[in-house]
Parts: structure tokens; sequence; C-alpha cells
């Protein structure tokens, strides 16, 4: 099985193309010979996969909110509805056993976090909870080395897949150098039967890169980012709601480009988290 987080959906992307990209990703899954399992919380029940009607409503239903850790008890107690972030997503996975789960980009430290302590909280639920997730690096709207600083301390491990550079999310590298890499999903499986023999209680992440062709153009992306981070601070826009707003000014600002790539990023990595999980289930002994 691959978990797949539903923050994407209701926040990450516009109408219509999330609905769409939220199927299709769940197609390339299966394409794999993997089950597909959106995480989200409707009405007060916490659903580990979401049939049409579901993901229909994480999709266009604005009463949909966005669901880190620490909000999850409470929207269920209040019987409300949320799309869970990678932290929710990874502990709700890992709560029922799914090893694997495929992500856009991780949250991380912000830019600027020396004034405005912005973390995300998706770093220090990675320190604690043992699942892989298969993602383009963190958000490039991030500080990057001080995002791989603490995902270090934090005892994150983080491989490169076909690499040994940090992928930057809408751009296919970082330039910030990896210790581990991977090139093949059993590879990774190998990694995840000795994590689990060791009883490693924090994170892998597999780091998927962007190929070069398919990125944004870095010039692009470095004005765009400057503007949209200007226009975060004139705004006040603050606390979750700055990595969804950041994101849509992305979307407009570039007409659409990095929505392409947005997309891109999260098939490729659904299918690559899809033939990690095939991997495991096939390494497993009885299976
Ligand atoms: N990556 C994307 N789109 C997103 C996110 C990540 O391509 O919408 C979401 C994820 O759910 C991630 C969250 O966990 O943003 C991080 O939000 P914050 O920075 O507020 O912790
Ligand atoms: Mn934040």
């Amino acid at each position: 099985m691959v978990a797949l987080e539903s923050t994407i959906i209701s926040h990450g992307l516009p109408r219509p193309e999330n609905l769409r990209v939220a199927r299709e990703v769940e197609q390339v899954i299966r394409n794999q010979g993997a089950v597909p399992a959106t995480v989200a919380i409707v009405d007060g029940v916490v659903l580990i996969g979401l049939d049409n009607g579901a993901l229909d409503r994480v999709a266009n239903d604005d009463n949909v909110v966005k669901a880190s850790l620490r909000d999850l008890a409470w929207v269920c107690a209040q019987r409300g509805s949320a799309a869970t972030t990678v932290a929710a997503t990874s502990h709700l996975a890992h709560l029922v056993g799914i090893e694997v789960f495929a992500t856009g980009g991780l949250g991380g430290i912000h830019r600027g976090a020396r004034e405005t302590w912005d973390e995300s909280a998706d770093l220090t639920a990675l320190g604690t909870i043992p699942i892989t997730v298969v993602c383009s690096g963190v958000k490039s709207i991030l500080d990057v080395p001080a995002t791989l600083e603490r995902l270090e301390t934090l005892n994150v491990t983080v491989a490169g897949y076909g690499t040994s550079e940090f992928p930057g999310f809408y751009l296919s590298t970082t330039g910030q150098p990896l210790s581990a890499r991977a090139d093949s999903p059993s590879q990774v499986a190998d990694v995840i039967a000795a994590r689990r023999a060791l009883s490693v209680t924090s994170a892998l992440v597999v780091a998927n890169p962007l190929p070069e062709s398919e990125q944004v153009d870095p010039d692009l992306h470095e004005r765009v980012l400057a503007e949209g981070m200007a226009l975060a601070e004139r705004r006040r826009v603050v606390g979750k709601d700055v990595t969804p707003f950041l994101l849509d000014h992305f979307h407009r600002a570039t007409d659409g480009i990095s929505l392409q790539a947005n997309e891109r990023i999260i098939v490729q990595n659904s299918e690559l988290a899809a033939r990690i999980a095939v991997a495991v289930s096939s390494s497993k002994p009885g299976t």
C-alpha cells in the first residue's frame, strides 16, 4: 500500500486540476500493482483510502481545513473535515501499518525563520515516525540548507534517488550534497528491511528529482519566489496559510508552469513509491 496526503489536493493545487491529479495519482499507483490510500478526515472520521465522494469533498468543499498532527484529534472530536499534511498523514499511515508514503515536497524551515520561527511540523513528525516518504525534496520556497541541518538533527535519513544531490522540488537540484543514494526500488526495500531490524524510529526520506527538462526555469523561480515572499509579508500571511499562499502565488505568476511541474512531481513520486512498496512486500518472508 502507498499512503497519499490530501493537503496537496485541498490547499496545494487549484480547482479543478486538484481532483484530476488526485485521481491520476491513485491510478498510477494501481498500475504498478500497489494499492493507493489517500488519507483525510471526513465528518470526524479518519479515512485511509477515499471513495469518489470523499475525494470530491476534499477537493471541492471549502470547509475542509488543513490539518497537521496537532489538529487531528481536535478535528475528529468536532466532527470536522480536514485534509492531512505530511506530518498528519505519516502519523495515520504508520498507525495502520502502511510503510510507504508519497508526496510532492516536504515542509521545512522557512526563509526568514530566524525572525518568524516558521518551521513545518513535518520535520519533527518525521523525526519520530518510522515511515518511508518519497518526495522531491522540500518545497523550494524554503531555506533548504537549514532544513537539511534540522533533518540531520532529527535523525531523519535522506537518500537521493538516482542522485547524490538534494532535489529542489520545482528545481531538479539544490546543489546540496547528500550522503546516501539509492538507484533502484529493491535497494530502498533493503534499507527499509534493515531499518525494521534495527528498530529505527525516525523516517527515511527518498528524494526523487524532477528531470531537468521538466523543472521550472531557475531564474523565473527566483524572481517569482522573491515576489511571493514580499507579498506574503505585506499581506501579513502567517502560520499554516504561508505555504498555500506561496504555492498559489507560484501557480498564478508562472502562468501554470509551476502547476505542471507540481503535478509531474506528485505523479513521478507516486509511481516510485508504488514500486518501492511492491519491492518491500515481495521481500518480506511469507508473501
Ligand atoms: N507539497 C506540495 N503541496 C502542498 C504541500 C506540500 O507540493 O500543499 C503541503 C504538505 O501537506 C505539507 C504542508 O505537509 O504543505 C506543509 O505545510 P506547512 O509548511 O504549513 O507545515
Ligand atoms: Mn509553518
